[in-house]
């Protein structure tokens, strides 16, 4: 992907100042629509960055992060997650999903700027984010909830997508106590680039979500999911 916004940046620490500022003029209160799922609430803001922004975040965060390519055992196998990730948040945020540990990296100047922005859209304090990339339609994450202990009862999750767009689809988690047609409903969204989702609180306990693989010819997508870990800082190092 290449745009021209930050042409006029010399290096990086020029980039980054010009991606704050551009950050920090940028509304706090963008539309939304509200989507009920259940009994729950997901906030879609369809367009927090305008498609030139967008853009421009997507090669920033691309050049910035570092990469991982995880692996996960799965019926004793070992297999390459199907997408590259990167963890990152303050010092304490220590997490662990399907088997993979991860400490994280510090926060890059970038990703600070953009957590500052989704934490006064959101009214929120997230401390980390696990950044995905999905570089191709091969690229996936099945089915599953973030509801990892460390996040607390009931987090409320945000998700800033750049790129391609996605298919995020919702199935109900199997509760007890369900009727046949709650357990069959299903929500699709098209994730955009320049969208943010925020899932309120509710939706991780009740809700199971997945970004399925298509074959449908799709480019690259980087999608950041901002979380906060209780007791391990105030989102601000
Ligand atoms: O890529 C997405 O939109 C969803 C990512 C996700 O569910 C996750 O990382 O837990």
């Amino acid at each position: 992907m290449q745009n021209d916004l930050f042409n006029d940046a010399r290096d990086s620490k020029r980039t980054d100042a010009l991606l704050s500022d551009l950050l920090k003029e940028l509304p706090t209160t963008p539309a939304s629509i509200n989507r009920t799922v259940g009994n729950n609430l997901i906030v879609e803001y369809p367009l927090v960055f305008d498609p030139s922004l967008s853009l421009s975040v997507f090669d920033a965060i691309d050049k910035t992060t570092p990469w991982r390519q995880d692996q996960i055992r799965i019926a004793g196998r070992t297999i390459p997650v199907p997408r590259l990730q990167c963890w990152m948040g303050d010092q304490h945020c220590r997490y662990a999903y399907s088997n993979i540990s991860l400490d994280p990296v510090p926060w890059t100047p970038e990703m600070a700027s953009i957590r500052d922005f989704v934490n006064k859209v959101a009214d929120a304090r997230f401390n980390c984010v696990l950044i995905n990339k999905y570089r191709s339609g091969e690229d996936s994450v099945s089915w599953h909830a973030d509801d990892e202990p460390e996040l607390g009862p009931s987090p409320q999750i945000a998700s800033l997508s750049l790129g391609a767009t996605r298919r995020f689809q919702l199935k109900r988690k199997p509760l007890l106590g369900l009727s046949k047609s709650e357990l069959s409903e299903r929500v699709v969204m098209n994730l955009t680039s320049g969208s943010l989702l925020i899932m309120q609180p509710g939706v991780q306990e009740n809700w199971l979500h997945q970004i399925a693989k298509t074959k449908v010819p799709v480019g690259p997508r980087i999608n950041l999911t901002f979380r906060a870990i209780e007791g391990a800082g105030n989102g601000t190092d």
